[in-house]
């Protein structure tokens, strides 16, 4: 049988960018997420490529998470790959003037979120002694920048965890890796500044920033090495970035 891949945030940006990919590739896939008509298009397009079963959840919300995973039919339920993708930055405020509602966002999905996910998949996975955990994290968590605190602080959370779990899960031969891109044109700036659709346009003006299939192909590239062959952490900026305030904004 194909591979199974689990996408978290499978309906915008880089997770659905992810699931249009592997669904090519004939990955089967489970792709979860918040928004439903997203899911079932996704359901309804991708399933003619491949197998595809849709979960609907917030990964705050633990019970929905264990229930979601718990619930899946038996041939989804050997999962060889996850993809820890939901998450996103709200607001970009200094941190004497951040909002505590934010914060509780960024830390609560971010971070618990992809713990939650990770401990439903993990004890199959575990049973198996194979598999393969994803986690997508950020330039902002490998470099602080102003009104980054919070984000970047979740970031380098899930930059922390993705090491401790390749740590703790090498006994049972399962592969850990940290994707860390920097800027990405997706609906990121738009949750980012709360749907202020000109402010999140001008993050992306000026230059070619990069795109989410760009992250994809590498998603796909790292999972597709062969089984003894773990790309551990790999960083990804656009050409012109250099740091995540460089950013050369006259090439285009
Ligand atoms: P998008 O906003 O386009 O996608 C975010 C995805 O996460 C959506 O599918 C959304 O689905 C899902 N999501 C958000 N909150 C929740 C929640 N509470 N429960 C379940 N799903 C949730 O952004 P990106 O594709 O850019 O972001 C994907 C990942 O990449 C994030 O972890 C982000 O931090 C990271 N990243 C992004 C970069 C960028 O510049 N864009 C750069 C580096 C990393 P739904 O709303 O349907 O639940
Ligand atoms: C997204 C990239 O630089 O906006 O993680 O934080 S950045």
């Amino acid at each position: 049988m194909n591979s199974t891949a689990l996408i978290t945030g499978a309906t915008s940006g880089i997770g659905k960018a992810t699931a249009e990919l592997l669904a090519k590739k004939e990955y089967r896939l489970i792709l979860c997420g918040r928004r439903e008509d997203r899911l079932k298009e996704l359901e309804e397009s991708l399933g003619k490529l491949t197998d595809v079963i849709t979960l609907q959840f917030d990964v705050r919300d633990k019970e929905k998470v264990f229930h979601a995973i718990q619930s899946l039919p038996a041939s989804f339920q050997k999962i060889d790959i996850l993809i820890n993708n939901a998450g996103n930055a709200h607001g970009l405020d200094s941190i004497q003037n951040g909002s505590l509602d934010d914060w509780d966002a960024m830390m609560d999905i971010n971070v618990k979120g992809l713990l939650y996910v990770s401990k439903a998949v993990l004890p199959k996975m575990i049973e198996e002694n194979s598999g393969f955990i994803v986690n997508i994290g950020s330039t902002a968590g490998k470099e602080v920048y102003p009104g980054g605190n919070v984000y970047c602080a979740s970031k380098y959370a899930v930059n922390a965890l993705n090491k401790g779990m390749r740590i703790d899960l090498n006994q049972y031969n399962i592969r850990v890796s940290g994707i860390h891109p920097g800027l990405v044109e997706t609906e990121f700036s738009d949750v980012r500044f709360k749907g202020d659709k000109e402010r999140a346009k001008k993050v992306y003006q000026g230059y070619k920033a990069l795109q989410a299939e760009d992250i994809a192909d590498i998603i796909h590239f790292v999972i597709s090495r062969p089984y003894h062959v773990n790309i551990e952490d790999l960083v990804v900026f656009p050409t012109a970035q250099a740091t995540a305030t460089i950013i050369n904004k006259e090439t285009i």
